[in-house]
């Protein structure tokens, strides 16, 4: 039967299971990708499995989101990852080198390999044909410790691509297109692949930003075929020999089929606040605009940058707004450096800020009180931004500069005659500088491994008890993100290698008090709506929660990372049989599980649950891994108790 190119990566990678839908498959991890703000944790677990070396072909840690160094915190986090990287033979970037994605594409990204990375944007690898998987830190500590990567199997996705893009419409419209269909659990469990002939007329960076986003959709993974646009790519990378062509075969068997003409696309525009909220730009132009941000892990690219300085060209941006650039890599910046897109953006009164994920994710660039900010950025999550009540729109980086000029949202079509559309050829061979990235080296291996006062040590979890008798700590309604549960911003994203202290601002932006509950010393019950947990693949999210006492958490759905995480820190993950029980519980319900481990030890699926007196019936869908996780209460007290058998 001809064959997905998602099947065969996963295929060629298969340690266990079979390729059926939905069952447990085992797969072969080639490389890993951390990142300092889910990496500090992840190296602590990964020490904590007593490896003497990285199992993984390539494992690097790059330093990209705590990049303020407002106290000893981040500085001290960096010496110890950049420290325990040279013990274990870990490559590592430093902070200002780049933000993880758009590196691992520019330096280590092969077509065909399988890339487990903590950090949901992982698909970003989709560039260079890597097939790229978001995970919990834990999943990836035990990948480098030599461990397959578990997933339910997923199903594929066939997007057929006709047709070319018009002027003034780029990747990022393809992809909020997307998100327009699908919304941002239409993907969940799926691998979405693009094919036909429109995806000669993208290049590896639209590529990587179709990628980067399909994570918005839920989805596991995205691929595109690599072919002569991959090679062109890895050549101008000076990585030309890393190239092979991979590809669907003729006449391949999707599971779901769906079809985007790109010559009919217009620019689209994410609303507040969720990636999906889309709608063409044209329905809001004219909305006063305060600030743009062009940059994080999507449209950061050469390509990006450079548009957005020609469009500039010798014009101001508008006097009312700020406009931003925080550009994806070093290397980015060096080549933009190069082609002489910088004066276009000192002169149009742009910040030029280092490379990183800076605003994205809180650190700085918080919008003012009911200003409209424009992003190029992946995510919208309410308050993500730093700021409550926050508008953040996401668009292309077409829109975003024409908007920035106009001083209010614009689409990018009507700049009028005078602009013309700049279409922006890749270098053949970039500016290559690769000195900033520490090679792993026997010198670096003898080095003591240097840990600050804000490398905590990992708490302790205990197992599951034989009956849980507990209260509802909270209830939150559909799409609660990783963000709501566990908030990250230049306050707290240095906490995260101190769990107790990052504990303290569980689910503080919707309840700033709820680490108090705690101090009662019972154990507590999360209840939600559908996907639950989308968005961050932050592990911080099940295990601070799981600190303060939450064991379970029922919902109408999960999304696959943070159910994951939740399996790996010992917390169950319950769905109701009948999804309006959800209207059983309040805040405060008593919640009884009878014989809770019995039903987890036996494999029971039906897992009876008792909410003030009433008795109803949940669903609990894990794999028998995933089990013996939650019997031990954690995924690593699991494997060490495992490993001190052998
Ligand atoms: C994000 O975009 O939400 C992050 C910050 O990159 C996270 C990781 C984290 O929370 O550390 C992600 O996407 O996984
Ligand atoms: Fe960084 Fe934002 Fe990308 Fe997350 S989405 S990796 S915070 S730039």
């Amino acid at each position: 039967m001809p064959k997905s190119l998602a099947y065969k990566i996963l295929e060629s990678h298969l340690v266990e299971g079979d390729l059926i839908p939905g069952k447990e498959i085992a797969i072969r991890v080639d490389h890993t990708l951390l990142q300092d703000a889910t990496g500090t944790m992840a190296m602590l677990e990964f020490e904590s499995l007593d490896m003497d070396h990285t199992q993984a072909e390539i494992s690097v840690q790059y330093v990209d989101h705590n990049i303020l160094q407002t106290d000893n915190k981040n500085s001290d986090d960096h010496k110890y990852l950049q420290t325990v990287c040279g013990r274990y033979g870990i490559h590592f970037s430093p902070p200002g080198n780049g933000i993880s994605h758009q590196l691992h594409m520019e330096c280590f990204g092969v077509p065909g390999k399988i890339l487990l990375g903590a950090d949901s944007h992982t698909p970003s690898a989709a560039g260079v044909t890597m097939l790229g998987i978001g995970a919990g830190g834990m999943d990836v500590a035990m990948a480098m410790a030599g461990y397959p990567y578990f997933l339910p199997c997923p199903r594929v996705l066939g997007v057929k691509l006709t047709g070319r893009l018009p002027d003034w419409v780029s990747a990022k419209d393809i992809i909020l297109e997307m998100l327009r269909r699908y919304g941002v659990k239409g993907c969940v469990g799926k691998i979405v692949e693009y094919y036909g002939p429109g995806v000669s007329g993208l290049t590896a960076t639209d590529r990587e930003t179709i990628g980067n986003m399909g994570a918005e959709l839920g989805a596991t993974s995205t691929l595109f075929p690599s072919d002569e646009n991959t090679r062109t790519y890895l050549e101008a990378q000076g990585r030309g020999g890393s190239w092979v062509e991979i590809h669907a075969d003729e006449g391949a068997e999707y599971d779901e089929k769906d079809e985007i003409d790109l010559s009919t696309l217009e620019p689209l525009i994410a609303c507040p606040s969720s990636p999906d909220n889309v709608i063409p730009v044209k329905d809001v132009a004219g909305t006063k605009v305060d600030q743009v941000i062009v940059g994080s892990c999507v449209n950061s690219s050469y390509r990006d940058l450079m548009v957005v300085s020609h469009v500039l060209n010798d014009r101001h941006s508008h006097p009312d707004l700020s406009l931003y650039i925080n550009p994806g890599s070093q290397q980015v910046l060096e080549n933009v450096v190069a082609n002489n897109g910088i004066l276009a953006f000192l002169r149009g009164g742009a910040r030029i800020h280092q490379c990183g994920c800076l605003g994205c994710i809180g650190m700085g660039q918080a919008p003012g009180t009911g200003h409209v900010s424009l992003r190029t950025f992946p995510r919208n999550f309410s308050g993500r931004s730093g700021t409550r009540d926050d508008k953040v729109y996401l668009c292309s980086p077409e829109t975003a500069i024409a908007s920035a000029i106009k001083g209010v949202i614009t689409d990018p079509r009507d700049l009028g005659a005078e602009t013309a559309y700049p279409r922006i050829q890749d270098p053949k061979a970039y500016l290559i500088n690769r000195a900033s990235i520490i090679y792993p080296s026997d010198t670096l291996r003898e080095k003591r491994i240097i840990r600050g006062p804000n490398i905590k040590p990992l708490p302790r979890m205990e197992a599951l008890p034989d009956v849980l008798d507990a209260k509802v700590g909270i209830k939150v309604g559909d799409n609660i993100s990783t963000d709501t549960i566990m908030p990250a911003g230049s306050k707290i994203l240095p906490l995260r290698s101190d769990i107790e202290a990052i504990s303290r601002y569980v689910f503080g932006s919707i309840n700033p008090g709820f680490y108090q509950k705690a101090e009662a010393k019972e154990d507590m019950v999360v209840i939600g709506g559908e996907n639950y947990g989308q968005g961050s693949s932050r592990e911080h999210a099940a295990l601070a929660p799981r600190y303060l006492g939450v064991r379970v958490k029922i919902a109408k759905s999960f999304a696959r990372i943070h159910k994951a995480n939740l399996c790996n820190f010992g917390i169950l993950p319950l769905i109701f049989k009948d999804a309006s029980d959800y209207e059983l519980f309040r805040e405060g319900s008593n919640v009884i599980f009878p014989s809770i481990r019995e039903h987890v030890e036996r494999g029971d699926t039906e897992i009876p649950v008792e909410v003030d007196g009433k008795k109803i019936m949940t669903i609990l869908n894990v794999s028998e891994r995933q089990r013996q996780f939650i019997l031990a209460g954690s995924a690593l007290n699991y494997i060490k108790a495992g490993l001190s058998k052998e």
